[in-house]
């Protein structure tokens, strides 16, 4: 008896190749169907039909072994006929007809599933003012922003006329009026005690006060006895990938390299994979591919040695249905992460804000900024930070690797603010009545 195991698209083809090989007279011991390629990558991934068939060194009598098991022949002459492999086949063989009858429908079906999740994250990707409900909203809040500025405006009103020129130049930059209020009142405040005081000086305490009210990280350095690792979150496109690469890049080329790895748990698409190959090639480090979030842990752990482990993730819309999914999935793993949540500084501070919700699945250590040279003014990344009171990591400004990265530091992202200078003399104030100030 020899026994061979086929694979192959339909249970048809499966059985062209028994017959070829085996003879018509083979006989079909089992068959199955399974799933071939990668799990996780999708594009790879199949449904094959395997059958497992034998045949006998010497001619078996007309008919033996039919009765256990069919026979390539028979088989073949009754696959077309669906109703009469129903009626007369038996449960085996039925088993083998409806496999081979609900084949091409199972195919169709799944060609159905793909479009409907390409439609679905199509629609996902449309912008915000699309939609109708969302435009009612915003409108709502402009309506509310208004009454509240009018009530804003008269707080302002009140400041000494050196802080509201710098209300104005805060808000000229897209600093929310109500976050550069309340930290101007603080400014005011301290000026109050201080009689006479140079526009110049009025924006040093300004300057100060900014860099106060938002929180940075420092850079991403190994730690003592232990890997340091470093995942980077986001929604698709927003660099995380590029600037991986300019991390790790930094971290194994400095004065004083670091053992550095790279992870992606990015298998989503084929292509991504490859984008982070072709940098692990160039920057000649390792690269491992964990194809589930369970797997990170023994990808981790094979590299106890290193430095430095980055971990890129999948390019997900915000919206897909599977990022919570898979966020609560990485959540439950045993490994500490340090979590960067990268976000481009062309979104708008609303789409930043959702962001920071979406992924705030698993914890978020820090904000990274990029795409900083694409974007028009930045305030609404230090609306971003002061609100949300997450530090920020690292600011990118460019696609090279790994020139346009650099640590964010509290100066650098006043200085981003790009404030409008202030004229020497014209705006001198004598803090001379501490009740100019009202009380929210
Ligand atoms: N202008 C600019 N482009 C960037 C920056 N960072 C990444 N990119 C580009 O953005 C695109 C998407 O980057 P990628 O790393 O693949 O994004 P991912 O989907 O988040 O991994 C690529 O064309 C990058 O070159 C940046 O700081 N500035
Ligand atoms: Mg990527």
């Amino acid at each position: 008896m020899k026994l061979k195991r086929y694979e192959a698209m339909t249970l048809q083809e499966a059985l062209k190749a028994v017959k070829a090989e085996l003879g018509p007279d083979a006989v079909i011991v089992s068959t199955r169907r399974v799933q071939r390629g990668h799990k996780w990558l999708g594009l790879l991934s199949q449904p094959m039909v395997e059958v497992t068939a034998a045949v006998d060194r010497v001619q078996p009598e007309p008919g033996l072994g039919r009765n256990d098991h069919p026979s390539v022949a028979f088989l073949e002459e009754k696959l077309p006929s669906r109703d009469e492999a129903l009626t007369r086949a038996t449960d085996f063989e039925r088993q083998l007809q409806l496999a081979a009858w609900l084949d091409p429908l199972n195919r169709q079906l799944a060609e159905v599933r793909d479009e409907l999740e390409r439609l679905r994250s199509e629609r996902a990707s449309h912008t915000i003012s699309l939609d109708p409900i969302r435009q009612e909203l915003e409108g709502l809040r402009t309506m509310m922003h208004h009454a509240f500025s009018d009530r804003l405006r008269h707080r302002v009103g009140t400041l000494p006329s050196s802080v509201a020129t710098e209300f104005d130049a805060l808000v000229s930059v897209g600093v929310q009026p109500e976050v550069a209020y309340e930290l101007l009142r603080a400014v005011a405040e301290t000026l109050g005690t201080m009689g006479l005081v140079q526009a110049q000086a009025v924006r040093e305490f300004v300057w100060e006060r900014l860099e106060a009210a938002i929180a940075v990280a420092g850079p991403s350095e190994p730690i003592e006895g232990e890997p340091r690792i470093v995942m980077l979150v986001g929604p698709t496109g927003v660099g995380k990938t590029t600037t991986i690469a300019k991390l790790a890049g930094l971290a194994a080329q400095g004065n004083r390299p670091v053992k550095t790895v790279l992870v992606t748990l990015d298998t989503y698409r084929v292509a991504a994979v490859e984008q982070l190959r072709v940098y692990a090639r160039i920057l000649k480090i390792p690269l491992e591919v964990a194809v589930s979030p369970h797997e990170l842990a023994g990808c981790i752990e094979r590299h106890r040695d290193a430095g430095l482990i980055f971990i890129d993730t999948a390019g997900r819309s915000p919206r897909d249905a599977h990022l919570h999914e898979e966020l609560t999935a990485i959540g439950r793993q045993r490994i500490k992460l340090e979590t960067h949540l990268v976000l481009a500084a062309t979104a708008e501070e609303s789409v930043l804000k959702e962001m920071v919700r979406r992924y705030s699945v698993i914890p978020i250590h820090r904000l990274l900024f990029t795409k900083l040279d694409e974007a028009g003014r930045l305030g609404h990344l230090f609306n971003l930070l002061y609100l949300m009171g997450i530090p920020v990591s690292y600011l990118a400004m460019g696609q090279r690797v790994p020139e346009d990265v650099t640590v964010a530091t509290r100066r650098r992202m006043i200085e981003l603010l790009n404030l409008p200078d202030v004229s020497s003399s014209a705006n001198d104030t004598v803090f001379e009545r501490s009740g100019a100030l009202t009380s929210p």
